[in-house]
């Protein structure tokens, strides 16, 4: 697909993904700074966010690259003229991801063994199936009714998913306690505002005439996305760790922090 850009939109796309560049790379600092802080117990989910984070940034920096290599300027403008953009990053990159991502859900919420190696284990393949239908679907051209066929196929493993979280999940979730329930309530409607936009996303070129915009919208909203659905994500799932290591009585060694926390258990006992 040839496609010519102005300026401003290219370099809408090319700053959005520099964003990313410097969310993830932030993000990944952060979770491996904190994690001591988190109990024994409840690090796992903390180390998938800095995996999670850490593949993206990866990824960001070649989707950077595929981007730049895609484009030469030309008259004022940025036409299509290089290498082809490289789609599939991204694809790789959610392949690797949105398994961690839902990983991490499960990890913290430390259900039955059985229960955690099941859910683990629908959800991989789900997510696996989700991604890899949609992929022929993203490389189609705009006007091909491929695109839409596999955008449906690609649908179903999604509602699965959202199935799993909202009701089989629902229970788990009740039984949580207070702060730690008001939590993974706020990171499952997280998921579904932030994973909803990128059925959308992939939508765009289909809805939208001009293809110069539909590509500008598409990229600038797949990265808003993964900004939302990895760093915020993480953070939160980072609140839930710390939130159960403080419940379990985790006081990480040599902290001084902890000496108004003790005073706060004492007046609580
Ligand atoms: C596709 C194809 C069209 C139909 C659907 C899709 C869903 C994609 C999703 C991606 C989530 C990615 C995440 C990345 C994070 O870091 C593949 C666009 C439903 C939900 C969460």
């Amino acid at each position: 697909m040839e496609l010519t850009l102005s300026e401003t939109q290219f370099n809408l796309v090319y700053n959005s993904f520099s964003f990313v560049i410097a969310s993830m790379g932030a993000a990944l600092l952060y979770f491996l700074l904190v994690r001591s802080r988190v109990a024994p117990q409840h690090r796992m989910a903390v180390t998938l966010s800095s995996l999670v984070v850490g593949i993206a940034l990866y990824h960001y920096i070649r989707i950077f690259g595929s981007w730049n290599d895609a484009f030469t300027f030309t008259n004022g403008e940025y036409v299509q003229d290089g290498t082809p953009f490289n789609e599939g990053y991204r694809y790789v990159d959610w392949l690797l991801t949105v398994p961690l991502l839902l990983a991490e859900l499960v990890i913290v919420l430390k259900l039955a063994k059985k229960t955690t190696n099941s859910l683990l284990v629908r959800l991989t393949i789900a997510a696996v199936a989700m991604i890899a239908l949609g992929y022929p679907g993203e490389i189609a051209a705009a006007d091909d009714s491929a695109r839409t066929i596999w955008g449906i196929a690609s649908t179903i493993p999604f509602l699965y998913i959202l199935y799993v979280l909202f009701v089989e999940l629902g229970k788990s979730v009740q039984r949580q306690s207070g702060g730690v329930k008001t939590l993974l309530d706020a990171l499952r409607y997280v998921i579904l505002a932030t994973w909803g936009v990128y059925p959308i996303a992939y939508m765009l070129p289909s809805l939208i005439d001009n293809q110069a915009n539909a590509e500008v919208a598409r990229q600038v909203m797949y990265s808003l996305g993964d900004v939302l659905a990895k760093p915020l994500f993480g953070l939160l799932v980072l609140a839930i760790a710390l939130a159960k290591s403080r419940e379990d009585g985790y006081v990480e060694p040599g902290s001084t922090a902890s000496a108004s926390d003790d005073v706060s258990e004492l007046a609580e006992a």
